[in-house]
């Protein structure tokens, strides 16, 4: 998979592309990351990004040409390879963990990152691309937005984790927040890890994390079990959990 990222701030993917788990994706060849420095493809002697808006307002608009110059350099090294086009947004559609999924099936996936006062509207169509926010809070630019899905495609690519972490029920797959984990030592600063992990008893086990993993979901994200059709088990979990009240 390449995944080109088209940025006024280059300098913001230094160090992120070479840690963790993006590294190791990289380095077992699975992974190709290109960072595009947008003003490198603007025309003018003074390198012009961007520019006031039509109708007035505040603050500056990115124009549309070195960007389009910028995308043209991308598909020409993709070839054949149609890339899929993002383009970050807070007017975009919701980042998710099946976004991810089915972004994880293209070979070239381009990334335009926005910034917060927007970019020439006409760029969207012109590279047939798809507006993406990550949540509902204000970024002063898609930077740290397309490390965000660039993270959550590349951990999906087969072979980039390893079968012990890629074979386990990811959050989210499932729609349930994880249950808490503990390693040693058995006790911190005065805190035990819960009995019944050291029991052994691996149906209690399995229980006690699901129970957990409703709680916390139930508390903290009932939007993802409202509305959602539950085994007979976890409507008795969670009829439990909700005799107990608020946490
Ligand atoms: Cl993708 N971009 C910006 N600028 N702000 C955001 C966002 C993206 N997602 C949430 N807020």
């Amino acid at each position: 998979m390449r995944f080109s990222i088209l940025t006024l701030n280059p300098g913001f993917f230094s160090g992120s592309l070479d840690e963790g788990m993006i590294r190791i994706a990289r380095e077992k060849g699975l992974l190709e990351v290109e960072i595009v420095p947008i003003r490198d493809f603007t025309s003018d002697r003074y390198g012009t990004t961007d520019d006031y808006p039509y109708g007035g307002g505040a603050g500056m608009v990115m124009k549309a040409e070195p960007i389009l110059r910028a995308y043209e350099s991308v598909r020409r090294r993709a070839g054949a390879d149609t890339p899929r086009v993002l383009v970050t947004s807070p007017q975009g559609r919701r980042f998710t963990q099946g976004w991810a999924q089915e972004l994880q099936g293209a070979s070239e996936i381009a990334v335009l990152c926005g910034r917060y006062k927007g970019i020439d509207e006409r760029v969207i169509p012109l590279l047939g691309a798809e507006e993406v926010s990550i949540g509902d809070y204000v970024l002063s630019g898609g930077e740290a937005a397309s490390i965000v899905i660039l993270d959550s495609v590349a951990r999906l690519i087969p072979g980039v984790l390893g079968d012990a972490e890629s074979a386990e029920a990811d959050s989210f797959s499932e729609p349930l927040l994880d249950a808490p984990v503990y390693t040693r030592p058995e006790e911190f600063r005065g805190l035990t890890v819960p009995e019944v992990l050291l029991s052994g008893n691996h149906e209690r086990i399995r229980l006690w994390r699901r129970r957990e993993a409703l709680r916390r979901t139930w508390h903290r994200r009932p939007d993802l079990i409202l509305g959602r059709s539950l085994s007979d088990e976890d409507r008795s979990l969670l009829d439990e959990i909700k005799e107990e009240g608020e946490p």
